[in-house]
């Protein structure tokens, strides 16, 4: 018998600041009777701070998740789940960036106001906007740092998708234009040396995606503008593809879709496995290009805020790239969307429900369970 499930909004909220005590994230929509690891949680945590060129930064913060509620012996309880990251650095910004009016003399980092924008990142725009004279008041929030919390609420999107035979993957492309691992450290040593910085293209594949999530109704409920979006926002990201994306608008129709073999499977996956902004069963494959760090030790021009004279841009210990870091939180990114859609198809209060669900539109459709 089918089972109706009711759509449920699965959603977070972050806050946190780069040097600021802690980041925190508040789950929402989860169903009740998820089991979570916490290992698997700061394994992610762990994977997002390795990587060759980042900062001196994660050799002083080895990030571990708390949870503060939702969750008792490690199962979901349907209520909103908090998780929580300390920043260990902030001992060393304890007065620069207390939450509250710091008390005694300004001793350790951040006490002086940043006047140099650095061209690139949000400093500019973001002190234009809030009128902050402390261009600090706006790197704090914008910083990838932030990335880490999201990297644990994508730890949980994926211990939900493998509950339905859904498992998401990352993996670096391109470093700095070069395509093999030998290549990518040679190019950021060099780029080190020359104080310089890179970017790079990343990969993250979907398998086991039922056909069916996210619609073509409308625009925002299209899978592809998901993820998408959700690319994007991730911090210094320019550019997503979506399957073979650009390369598909230099060939002839012919050479672009997928046709439909035997038992609705496909023998090749140009679009990524969304069609129409719905998932088709096939593999989820999508890319994200990030430009080179904004933060050079040979800072760029820049503008004195206060003064209205020229100067250099901040020059704050920073990664060289961060390419492998972004895998990372573009596999959780996506691993996100996809438990978003799976809950808005599902839905179901309790995970049995859920995976009832899943089941029996599995059956309706007649789709092999491939978990
Ligand atoms: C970042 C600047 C650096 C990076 C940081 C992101 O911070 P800091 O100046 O403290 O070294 O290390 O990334 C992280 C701290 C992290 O955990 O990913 C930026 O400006 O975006």
């Amino acid at each position: 018998m089918a089972v109706y499930a009711c759509g449920v909004a699965l959603e977070v909220k972050t806050a946190g600041e780069s040097h600021g005590p802690a980041l925190v994230a508040i789950v929402s929509g989860l169903p009740a009777g998820l089991l979570l690891d916490r290992d698997a949680i700061d394994h992610d945590l762990n994977r997002r701070q390795q990587g060759y060129g980042r900062s001196p930064r994660q050799r002083l913060e080895q990030d571990r998740v708390e949870v503060v509620a939702g969750l008792r012996h490690g199962c979901t309880l349907g209520s909103p789940l908090a998780l929580v990251i300390r920043n260990r650095d902030h001992e060393n910004w304890a007065w620069g960036m207390s939450p509250w009016p710091p008390e005694g003399d300004a001793t350790g980092k951040g006490t002086t106001p940043v006047t140099l924008p650095r061209p690139g990142h949000a400093d500019l725009a973001g002190a234009l906007k809030y009128g902050h004279d402390d261009t600090r008041n706006t790197l704090e929030r914008a910083s990838a740092r932030q990335t880490a919390v999201q990297v644990a609420a994508g730890a949980v999107a994926k211990a939900l998708l493998r509950e339905i035979g859904v498992e998401v993957s990352a993996r670096v492309l391109e470093v700095g234009g070069e395509a093999s691992e030998d290549e990518w450290q040679r190019a950021t040593d060099a780029a080190r040396a020359d104080r310089d910085t890179l970017g790079g293209v990343i990969e993250v594949v979907a398998e086991g995606a039922p056909p069916g999530l996210g619609s073509y109704a409308e625009k925002e409920t299209r899978l592809d503008a998901r993820l998408a979006a959700a690319l994007m926002g991730i911090q210094a990201v320019k550019g997503v593809e979506i399957g073979e994306g650009f390369a598909l608008a230099r060939r002839r129709g012919s050479e672009a879709h997928d046709e439909v073999g035997d038992d609705r499977r496909r023998e090749t996956n140009r679009a990524g496995g969304i069609e129409g902004g719905v998932t088709n069963g096939e593999p989820v494959v999508v890319r994200a290009a990030m430009k080179p760090l904004p933060t050079l030790m040979r800072p760029l021009r820049s503008v004195d805020l206060e003064s209205g004279e020229p100067g250099e841009a901040l020059v704050e210990r920073s990664d060289v790239q961060a390419v492998e870091a972004l895998a990372v939180v573009a596999e959780a990114a996506v691993a996100w969307e996809l438990a978003r859609a799976a809950r808005e198809k599902f839905g179901g209060d309790a995970l049995i429900d859920f995976l009832g669900a899943h089941a029996a539109y599995l059956e309706r459709i007649r789709w092999r369970h491939n978990g």
